[in-house]
């Protein structure tokens, strides 16, 4: 195989006719309660992994944590009404597990509960369709303490509190996603430990994620059972891999990658089976005796809906001798079994995470899913980019920003003519937020935010969606 075509080049948006998105397509943004909701030890909410590792020297770039974050718990309502102002019909957010569930056992905080309550309530006040998360990274502390994912009673644990939250909102809340990318908490978390909880164990990031997985399953019959009318999918980020060339032994790094990547959840999800080469890749890593009858068949309890988030793809090729690491990927590693593969830039434009542009990938990536493994609605639940950004006289003209929006819409529209039964999509982010290990250091929002006036300014990529969804399509350019 050779080399993908190059994507298009961003910042310029020409020549591009007019499309139409089907009647009622979803158009939404997203965000994740640790990245924006401050209020860390307010209202009885215990830490979180990422607390802890947040609080630990060393971990995140320049020592940033979430305690205060975008203050979207003190400035809900008017989040709300920026994001009727954009016109949004759908908004994606993650529930706090240690806000609603003090500890990740016992009783519910009513206290907790009742902010999310009054969120869904004032989206529904809008007109925005509420899509609920319920994990999105931050397990209480307790529960690592006790073995954290690669531990199997956090299964258990993720169902009980999935009833939890639905016994409160499964009244007003139709979409659920159970868990957002656990591909990051298993491998990032505990194989490279980039993410918290920062530890760096093979066997453990693979126990982690057949563990995430079985929560997963268990969530999904827990609210079904709550709420038959319930719309419940999980949300998988998925990389087309790219071999850097035509030799055999850069295809064998390819398919490597990709079993890690993308087919580790696929199939256990979507086809109730482990592949049979990604097992043996890992053949030193895990002997998967953490496996146990049954639990494929609760992993691959039917869905409803496929969540897709989507930034980039990969090309890789073959190890060579003695190379130097890549420091990121490397050292631990993020791909246990197949440390030596090595990632290739091609050359690219990159947004500023490094991440090169790519929107045919998307394309690439929902025709796959849908054609080789399901038949279900999906929706693209993340997309996005970090640029930097200037505030230049009150206002933020992120013309890259823009552009990368209006490439992978336009990759979207196509996936849906060649077939694919794309429902909606999910900008990330809404607003500027706590990117992980990287802190405040790296902008993905759509709207600008002030981390020490807390002011939102909507920039140019803001005001250009919003008329997006306004004519449910894209202008011609
Ligand atoms: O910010 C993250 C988000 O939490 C999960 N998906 C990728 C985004 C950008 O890195």
């Amino acid at each position: 195989m050779s080399n993908p075509a190059s994507p298009p080049a961003v910042g310029v948006v020409v020549d591009r006719p007019p499309l139409t998105f089907p009647p009622g397509f979803l158009w939404g943004a997203a965000t994740a309660a640790y990245q924006i909701e401050g209020a860390a030890a307010e209202g009885g909410r215990t830490p979180s992994i990422w607390d802890t590792f947040s609080h630990t020297p060393g971990r995140v770039v320049e020592g940033h944590t979430g305690d205060v974050a975008c203050d979207h718990y003190h400035r809900m309502g008017s989040d709300v009404a920026l994001m009727a102002e954009l016109g949004l019909r759908s908004y994606r957010f993650s529930v706090s597990w240690p806000r609603v569930q003090p500890g990740g056992t016992g009783p519910a905080n009513a206290e907790g509960l009742d902010f999310y309550r009054r969120l869904v309530d004032e989206l529904l006040g809008h007109g925005i369709e509420p899509w609920l998360t319920l994990y999105h990274w931050d397990l209480p502390q307790p529960l690592e303490d006790a073995g954290g994912w690669p531990a199997r009673d956090t299964a258990a644990r993720f169902a009980d509190y999935a009833t939890l939250v639905s016994d409160a909102l499964g009244d007003r809340v139709r979409y659920w996603t159970t868990l957002n990318e656990p591909w990051c908490s298993a491998f990032l978390g505990y194989g490279s430990g980039v993410h918290a909880p920062g530890r760096s164990d093979g066997a453990d990031a693979v126990r982690a994620g057949h563990h995430l997985m079985l929560g997963h399953g268990l969530a999904v019959q827990a609210l079904r059972a709550a709420r038959p009318s319930a719309e419940v999918g999980v949300t998988v980020n998925l990389y087309p891999v790219t071999p850097a060339s035509d030799a055999p032994a850069d295809a064998d790094a390819a398919r490597r990658i990709d079993g890690l990547a993308n087919r580790f959840f696929l199939d256990p999800l979507l086809r109730g089976s482990y592949p049979a080469d990604l097992m043996a890749d890992l053949a030193g890593v895990t002997d998967f005796g953490h496996v146990r009858d049954g639990d494929l068949a609760t992993i691959s309890t039917p869905l409803d809906v496929v969540g897709v988030n989507y930034y980039s793809r990969h090309v890789v090729a073959a190890p060579v001798p003695d190379a130097e690491p890549e420091p990121y990927w490397r050292a631990p590693s993020c791909w246990p079994g197949s440390e030596d593969v090595r990632f290739v830039t091609r050359g690219v434009p990159v947004t500023d995470m490094n991440w090169e542009i790519d929107a045919p990938g998307l394309v690439e990536t929902l025709r796959r899913v849908h054609e080789e493994y399901t038949d279900l609605p999906l929706y693209v639940t993340e997309n996005g980019s970090a640029f930097v950004d200037e505030v230049v006289d009150g206002r933020v003209e992120d013309a890259d920003r823009l552009a990368y929006f209006d490439a992978h819409l336009r990759a979207a529209h196509e996936a849906i003519e060649a077939g694919v039964p794309l429902r909606g999509y999910f900008a990330w982010s809404l607003m500027d937020n706590f990117e992980w290990a990287w802190g405040y250091t790296k902008r993905f929002g759509m709207v600008h935010v002030d981390y020490d006036t807390q002011v939102r300014i909507p920039k140019s990529s803001a005001r250009w969606y919003a008329e997006v969804i306004r004519r449910n399509g894209l202008a011609a350019q």
